[in-house]
């Protein structure tokens, strides 16, 4: 299928820290009302009201059904995700919501015979006895968070769904995305963009991770390239399908913070590592993402230094305005 033919797109969690980014994008490059964003508890930014908004929750397969089929959908981004903190507050949720969201989701694409759905996965499909460098494409997926074992348990559904139902479903394990526009819910590597809007309102901040905790990272433009690449590859060339690794740099929170002082000297950082931490120390600390550079020609743009750059760059801005 090429791009062109992708008409009707609908954006599950579409309010979130990727779906408020990917929504505008899609849009761009299809058409305002050829993309629906998919609200559930979060009211839609401004930008997201361009075009159509539809209330949809996951959990209640109806309303996932109503939307496909009054908008005609053909392909589904599948964004809305309980992360790995909220998750261990409330792993209930989480089940609800990353188990049944999901199948929900598969079943309606399978029911009404979609083109494409995209469903992310994450580094937390990683546990304590994987390989913590460089980990491999195909290694142990035992996690020990319930949103890690619920983002393993998708990755097979949907591969399950491509072998055994056709249906063309593919996926990233997304590392902690940073960015300057929608600030993340509930994850682990929430500190990463945390530390910006506090270095630039405070001149400080007190890190919930170790100043040595390394954990793979990418810019939310690397991350909206990868997820339309991804979604715009030939499935021919892939052998892969929900489950690639993915990444584009790795680093701790003192080299960040060390970067970040190259642009504010005065920026202090202080360390009271809590819960989190334990579920950091469970994830990789870098990642072998070749198989998706093989397979649909993966490459980041923003190391650290470019990230560091552009975040305060950007966020400076909005401070200007009182926006942030
Ligand atoms: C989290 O920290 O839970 C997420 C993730 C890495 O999937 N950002």
């Amino acid at each position: 299928m090429s791009d062109i033919e992708m008409k009707k797109i609908l954006v599950t969690g579409a309010t979130g820290q990727i779906g408020s980014e990917l929504v505008p994008e899609l849009r761009r490059i299809h058409g305002n009302k050829n993309v629906v964003t998919g609200t559930h508890s979060r009211p839609p930014l401004e930008i997201l009201k361009e075009g159509p908004c539809e209330k949809v929750d996951v959990t209640d397969k109806e309303s996932v059904e109503k939307v496909v089929e009054n908008y005609d959908i053909d392909t589904i981004y599948h964004m809305a995700a309980i992360l790995s903190v909220k998750g261990e507050e409330n792993p209930w949720l989480a089940w609800e919501v990353n188990m049944n969201g999901t199948y929900n989701v598969l079943e309606v694409a399978r029911e009404k015979s979609l083109m494409r759905v995209f469903c992310p996965s994450s580094i937390a499909v990683f546990g304590p006895e994987t390989p913590m460098d460089n980990t491999p494409q195909d290694t142990v997926l035992r996690p020990t968070t319930m949103y890690g074992l619920s983002k393993v348990a998708g990755e097979l559904l949907c591969n399950y769904y491509f072998k055994k139902f056709d249906l063309d479903v593919r996926g990233v394990r997304y590392p902690g995305i940073i960015s300057n526009k929608t600030l993340p819910g509930g994850g682990t590597t929430d500190y990463a963009v945390e530390i910006f809007y506090e270095a630039i309102k405070k001149k400080k901040y007190t890190c919930f991770l170790r100043e040595d905790s390394i954990l793979p990272m990418m810019y939310m433009p690397d991350c909206i390239k990868s997820t339309i690449d991804i979604m715009r590859s030939d499935l021919i060339k892939l052998n892969h399908h929900a489950d690639f690794n993915l990444t584009a740099v790795s680093f701790t929170p003192k080299e960040i913070s060390e970067e970040i002082k190259k642009h504010i000297p005065e920026f202090t950082i202080t360390y009271k590592p809590d819960d989190r931490q334990s579920i950091a120390d469970s994830w990789p600390n870098t990642i072998d993402d070749s198989a998706a550079r093989e397979e649909w020609g993966w490459t980041p743009d923003y190391d650290l230094p470019a990230i560091v750059e552009d975040m305060l760059r950007v966020l400076e801005e909005r401070h200007k305005k009182e926006e942030i």
